[in-house]
């Protein structure tokens, strides 16, 4: 045995990751795949890498130094049982398994309970940053025992990307804690590419500019408030050109989002915990309706302002552009704080201890959604632990304020001319709804009451309340049967 780490799955995450292991002092990686091409191939692309390539189950296990570790890269599902069962097989008690694909949290809370009773450990692991990442510094969120962590934090800490001099990779908390949050972070990267695409639509329509203006515009604001990864490749994305047609990329790209899944996973799992996420799930939906052809084809029937017409602010587009800036800004700190909201509510149901400052500060490297305003989010639970809800912290409620009339307009300016601005409009919404002194949630109670006899709490007095609807109309306590 000579190895210290070893991964299965030689896709181009586990080749990435096996690549950005064996390139750190110390480290010396044990590969395998189950078709032995990808092994041979990665060996013979790879000299520099030293790997020790295996081709069975037990010569990987034998070529490992106790406790054996080894990161599982495949396909999510059906793949990762497959392996998981062949390493049982072939490991013994201390082992540690570590899944780095992109697992449901559920399937990973099971998948720990169940290997956790052969004495082996399991780790499940969210790692972010796609090929890149993978290959020169992923943003890591791995799960599982505090034992496990002994071993693996200290050869994590050496691959993941560095941000202001800290690792991107912290203890999430147990069992599917690290998948939870790595589900999480993808569902605030949907609705934060969407708040983007949102924003180039607006601007686009509104001042009549070109992609590559607009390039020069997200470039310009990635030196603000809203640097980031995302405003980043925005700007490359706009400005490429096709070279069969000569237009600009975008326009030849058919306008149909994909999704593999977990933003959904987040809007669900939202859904379930009873947590408001309606700036990720807007940005969910949106990919969907953007990919159903035979809906959209109603174009020609539905009517309204037709979104095409005229440039509005064709004459002043610098002073739509900075509304549009600050509605970004706005709808972006309402994403991150249902995300971060999603966690706790998660946390709490679970039973995990979350660091949500930690959380933000190990995505500030690495991952998809890096972005500088996460160092506001560690401050601001670094303040106080327990914020009931993100945005509130000091700090939000100042950007807030600044941004709110902008935001307002630009939301009345899509409404007014026809334009979708879905994740642009429910943040507002939600904000607004947060801000409310009475909701018409009082009507809701009577209607649920009326048809259902579902009851209703009176803001006078305690007690729960039924009206005699189908009776005098009289009001009687009800027996509160929870
Ligand atoms: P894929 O998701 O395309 O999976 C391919 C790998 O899974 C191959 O090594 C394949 O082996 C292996 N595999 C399958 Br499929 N079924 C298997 C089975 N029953 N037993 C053993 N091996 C099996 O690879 P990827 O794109 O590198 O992603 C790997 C994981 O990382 C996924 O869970 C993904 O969701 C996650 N992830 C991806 C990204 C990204 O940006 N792509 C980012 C973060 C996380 P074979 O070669 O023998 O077919």
């Amino acid at each position: 045995a000579t190895a210290n780490i070893g991964v299965v799955g030689l896709a181009v995450m586990g080749s990435n990751l096996a690549r950005n292991l064996a390139s750190r002092e110390g480290n010396t990686v044990a590969i395998f795949n189950r078709s032995a091409e990808k092994t041979e191939h990665l060996v013979a692309e790879h000299p520099e890498a030293g790997f020790v390539a295996t081709f069975s189950y037990e010569e990987f296990a034998a070529s490992l130094t106790a406790p054996r570790t080894a990161i599982i890269m495949v396909k999510a599902g059906a793949g990762t049982d497959a392996v998981i069962d062949e390493l049982l097989r072939v490991f013994e008690p201390g082992d540690i398994i570590v899944d780095g694909g992109n697992a449901l949290f559920t399937d990973t809370i099971r998948r720990e309970k169940a290997v956790r009773e052969t004495g082996i450990n399991f780790v499940g692991m969210g790692v972010s940053g796609g090929e890149e990442g993978a290959l020169l510094g992923p943003s890591l969120m791995p799960g599982g025992s505090d034992e496990s962590w002994i071993t693996l934090g200290p050869i994590l800490k050496t691959i993941a990307a560095v941000a202001e001099g800290e690792p991107c990779v912290t203890h999430i908390g147990h069992d599917g804690a690290g998948h939870f949050v790595k589900m999480v972070h993808n569902g605030i990267e949907y609705a934060d590419m969407q708040v983007i695409a949102e924003a180039y639509d607006l601007i686009r329509h509104a001042t009549g500019y070109s992609p590559a203006q607009i390039a020069d515009v997200f470039a310009e604001w990635n030196r603000g408030e809203l640097e980031s990864y995302l405003i980043e490749i925005t700007a490359e994305v706009l400005r490429q050109v096709d070279s069969d047609t000569g237009l600009p990329l975008v326009d030849v790209v058919l306008d149909q989002a994909g999704a593999k899944g977990t933003g959904g996973w987040t809007a669900q799992t939202a859904i379930d915990l009873g947590v408001p996420a309606s700036g990720i799930a807007e940005a969910v939906f949106a990919r969907s309706l953007s990919s159903h052809p035979e809906q959209r084809a109603t174009a020609g029937i539905l009517p309204g302002p037709d979104a095409d017409a005229e440039s509005s602010f064709a004459d002043d587009p610098a002073a739509f552009i900075e509304k549009v800036r600050r509605a970004l800004y706005a709808s972006k700190i309402v994403a991150y704080s249902q995300g971060f909201d999603i966690i706790r509510a998660g946390a709490a149901h679970y039973g995990w201890n979350i660091d949500l400052g930690n959380v933000a500060a190990i995505w500030r490297g690495g991952c998809i959604i890096r972005a500088r305003f996460l160092n506001r989010i560690t401050e601001a639970y670094a303040d106080t632990a327990d914020l009931p809800v993100l945005m509130t912290a000091p700090f939000f409620v100042d950007a807030l304020a600044t941004a709110q009339d902008a935001w307002r307009d630009v939301v009345a300016h899509a409404a007014a001319t026809g334009l979708p601005a879905p994740v642009f409009s429910s943040s507002l919404a939600y904000y607004d709804g947060l801000r409310a002194r009475r909701l018409p949630a009082a009507l809701i109670q009577g209607q649920r009451d009326f048809f259902g006899a579902h009851t209703y709490k009176r803001v006078d007095r305690d007690g729960t309340f039924h009206t005699l609807w189908s009776g005098d109309r009289s009001e009687v306590e009800a027996v509160d049967t929870h």
